[in-house]
């Protein structure tokens, strides 16, 4: 009789060895000890034994049944140890191979040239403050003095949406949700994306401006152009002339139109060449900002910054900016 426990064993032993994996080592272990398996059945046959009979056979049953769990336990290591071992080569890495040449990214120009605006004026006591780029008809057009039916509003080429709302011509409604939130007086800049249905070489239906706004007692369009020219001279590096050329803007009055002399890389003779628009806030605006238009006076200007970065940067078609050509963008690295 224990003979026969004695063969079992060794099946058992030879079914763990031959197992491969966990699944296989667990349908060995099943086999043998789960709830209907051949050792599990032998322990049950005890029960119909003569007491002699019963203790050498439940003792070989049992120290049998100990051998298995310890054989499987066992097996289940090596079987471990040896998948790690498989996982390990297989997942080796060569720390001694070289990197794969990863390309610098770079700030595009348009968002540098942004930079260095908001930086300048930044020196100068601006804050920067930003708004909603789908707006409606009062702050992009009516709060600014825009009247109902004024050809301005048709020389702004607007994006509508059909039903009230549109995507802003410029940021000036953020100078004036500005203006309601702070009242007087205030120092701010606007920059952000804007949008004009209107496509060439020198114009995208998006594009970027930066506005500014100061609002205070006793501001004078001297002021406006001291902290212009000082921009201008910043941003260019260079000792720059500068004139106002007089204008129109339904929100400023008097209104102004900025150039710079402007010397060419081909060795033509100096000219002048436009870079912003400014004035002297309109008193209707300041009162649709419920800020006193006796006792404060304000300034505005506004720029393209495509414009600047293309005088700056030397880029002649205004499109290349949007293109993502990455031969042209490296150029700015
Ligand atoms: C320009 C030219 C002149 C301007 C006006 C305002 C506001 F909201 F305060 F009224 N912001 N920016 C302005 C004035 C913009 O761009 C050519």
């Amino acid at each position: 009789m224990v003979d026969s426990v004695k063969q079992l064993l060794k099946a058992a032993q030879e079914a763990i060895a031959a197992s491969t994996d966990a699944r296989e080592l667990d349908a060995a272990r099943v086999q043998y000890l789960g709830k209907k398996g051949e050792i599990t059945a032998l322990l049950k046959s005890l029960g119909g034994m003569e007491p002699e009979e019963r203790r050498d056979f439940g003792q070989a049953v049992n120290r049998a049944k100990s051998e298995v769990i310890d054989m499987v336990n066992a097996r289940r290591a090596e079987i471990e140890t040896e998948q790690m071992a498989v996982r390990l080569a297989e997942e080796r890495v060569d720390v001694t191979l070289p990197g794969r040449g990863q390309a610098r990214g770079g700030v595009h120009p348009i968002t540098r040239a942004m930079q260095r605006i908001i930086e300048i004026f930044g020196h100068l006591g601006f804050e920067v403050a930003t708004g909603p780029e789908v707006e409606d008809d009062y702050y992009n057009f009516e709060s600014l003095n825009f009247p109902a039916h004024h050809p301005a509003r048709a020389m702004h080429d607007t994006f509508y949406f059909g039903d009230g709302r549109l995507l802003r011509t410029h940021t000036s409604p953020v100078q004036i949700r500005e203006m309601q939130k702070q009242g007087a007086p205030i120092r701010i800049i606007a920059p952000g994306k804007v949008y004009r249905s209107d496509y060439d070489q020198t114009h995208s239906p998006m594009f970027h401006q930066v506005e500014g706004l100061l609002v205070g007692e006793q501001v004078t369009m001297a002021d406006l152009k001291g902290v212009l020219q000082t921009f201008v001279n910043a941003f260019f590096e260079a000792d720059l002339d500068m004139r106002f050329r007089p204008s129109y803007f339904p929100f400023t009055e008097p209104s102004a139109e900025v150039d710079i002399a402007w010397h060419k890389d081909d060795g033509s003779d100096p000219g002048w060449l436009e870079i912003l628009g400014c004035g002297m806030v309109h008193p209707n605006v300041l009162k649709a900002c419920e800020v006193d238009s006796e006792q404060y006076i304000g300034y505005a200007f506004g720029m393209g910054v495509e414009r600047l970065a293309m005088l700056r940067y030397g880029v002649t078609d205004l499109r290349q900016f949007f293109d993502n050509d990455l031969q042209f963008l490296r150029q700015f690295r």
